[in-house]
């Protein structure tokens, strides 16, 4: 095991990290701009460092400094946390080159995955579903319009450098898909310097489920059941849960499964999260991985009893599994909202600025994951979650009513919050009865 390990991010990750650290009684390095100076993570880190300015790219982001700090910290491993430089396979590759282990998959596992059109060709060659679609990437006008009238319309324009919905375009006709090849080529290539895109059928209303995973590198390779992240609005998840409410147990034991299959082929090793979406008739197509830890990881935590942190970070210095697939029962039911410091009420636009008074829930399966606290002031300059709400409950119903009594007594004075949203949502009979799909947040509130 390590002696000491750096973790090169902040906010409420940092903090889960750090904790998991000290389980294992393994020494932290924290880093912080200058915006988060006097953070409360900082305070149960062993040793920290200032690595720059408020502005993600002149401090978490860059890898120069980032890398200083590991090395006068002396520490043996860096754990990226997500975001920031979590699935830089540059920042990654550097991590090897300074003999720093990085805490995640091998660059080569992370640009193999993280390039959409490799990784779909991989899950094809592993028998893994995808949408039907085209045999690669696209190169010309007429192919992508023979492709589109063998796939019927609607399609999908994805970059191939692409991901969590960015250089995506949807296209209803031949006029529109030559404009959208075209406008997802040069969105795709001002934002990645990668122009290149695929065809895909166009799943309408899809649901939203993913895979953990878990490989070692001795090639043990399991799966930890499914979320289902649904409930999001423009690609930012508000709710997820597990088990999924909407597939059968035969769906989920063949994605499962497909999950592993994959992750093994790419011969990726550490934690990561095998995308699938679900259409009306059930069918799942993968469509992505991400290639890091997730926000939502806790869910899995609750219904497998794993600590994900621990096993990432056991995984990651050589270690083994210690449990194989079958150990991994799910138990009961656990949902997750995201608490952002946003206003609902004005287009969800962040709202920065102290919290004045905070109180915290509590309770026989409560679980908040938060750096926040009274006192505490949310910077504009980052991510505007200031925490996750979990609960584990023996049914999904109890899980709502636990949820929805734990909401009620969060409080959070000083900024506004997404908490009157989730319990909207909680309250409506779609989510009770679990019917709901990627576009129900956009098309009910
Ligand atoms: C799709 C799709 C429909 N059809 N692919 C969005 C982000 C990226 N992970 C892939 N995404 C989608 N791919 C096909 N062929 C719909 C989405 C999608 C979506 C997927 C998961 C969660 C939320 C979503 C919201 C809008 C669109």
């Amino acid at each position: 095991m390590y002696k000491r390990i750096l973790i090169a991010n902040r906010g409420e990750i940092a903090l889960r990290i750090i904790r998991a650290c000290r389980e294992l009684g393994v020494e932290t390095v924290a880093i912080f701009s200058e915006a988060d100076r006097g953070a409360r993570y900082l305070e149960l880190a062993d040793e920290t460092y200032c690595v720059g300015p408020p502005a993600g790219g002149e401090s978490y982001r860059k890898i120069d400094r980032v890398i200083s700090a590991a090395e006068v910290g002396n520490v043996q491993a860096i754990h990226p946390g997500y975001g920031f430089l979590a699935e830089n396979a540059h920042f990654n590759e550097i991590c090897r080159s300074c003999k720093i282990d990085f805490i995640g998959p091998t660059p080569e596992a992370m640009s193999l995955l993280g390039d959409k059109n490799r990784a779909r060709k991989l899950a094809r060659d592993a028998k893994v579903p995808v949408v039907p679609g085209s045999d690669g990437l696209i190169e010309t006008e007429e192919q992508a319009l023979s492709t589109a009238h063998q796939i019927g319309f609607p399609v999908l324009v994805k970059a191939s450098a692409g991901g969590g919905g960015r250089g995506m375009r949807v296209a209803l006709n031949d006029l529109a898909l030559k404009q959208a090849v075209q406008q997802a080529r040069a969105e795709a290539e001002g934002a990645f310097g990668d122009g290149s895109v695929y065809l895909e059928k166009y799943i309408e209303h899809p649901r939203h489920v993913e895979v953990q995973v878990l490989a070692d590198h001795h090639g043990n390779v399991v799966h930890l059941w499914e979320r289902d992240c649904s409930v999001q609005r423009r690609h930012q998840k508000l709710i997820e849960e597990s088990p999924s409410p909407h597939i059968s147990d035969k769906t989920r034991k063949h994605m499962c499964e497909a999950a592993v299959r994959l992750v093994k082929s790419a011969k990726y090793t550490n934690a990561g999260t095998v995308e699938f979406i679900v259409d009306k008739e059930g069918n799942y197509y993968f469509i992505e991985v991400n290639a890091r830890i997730q926000v939502e990881h806790p869910v899995t935590e609750m219904v497998t009893g794993i600590d994900l942190i621990k096993a990432q970070i056991r995984v990651a210095s050589g270690e083994a599994l210690p449990f194989s697939q079958s150990d991994i029962k799910p138990h009961c039911v656990a949902i997750e909202c995201r608490i952002n410091a946003e206003d609902p009420a004005k287009k969800f636009q962040p709202s920065p600025g102290k919290i004045e008074q905070m109180i915290v829930p509590g309770g026989l399966g409560v679980r908040f994951d938060s750096h926040a606290h009274a006192g505490y002031t949310v910077s504009p300059y980052y991510d505007s979650m200031i925490g996750k709400l979990i609960v584990h409950q023996p049914t999904r119903t109890e899980a709502i009513s636990c949820m929805r009594r734990a909401l009620q007594e969060l409080r959070i004075q000083g900024i506004k919050t997404t908490v009157p949203l989730h319990l909207e949502i909680l309250r409506h009979s779609a989510f009770a009865e679990g019917k709901v799909d990627t576009t129900f947040v956009e098309r009910t509130f």
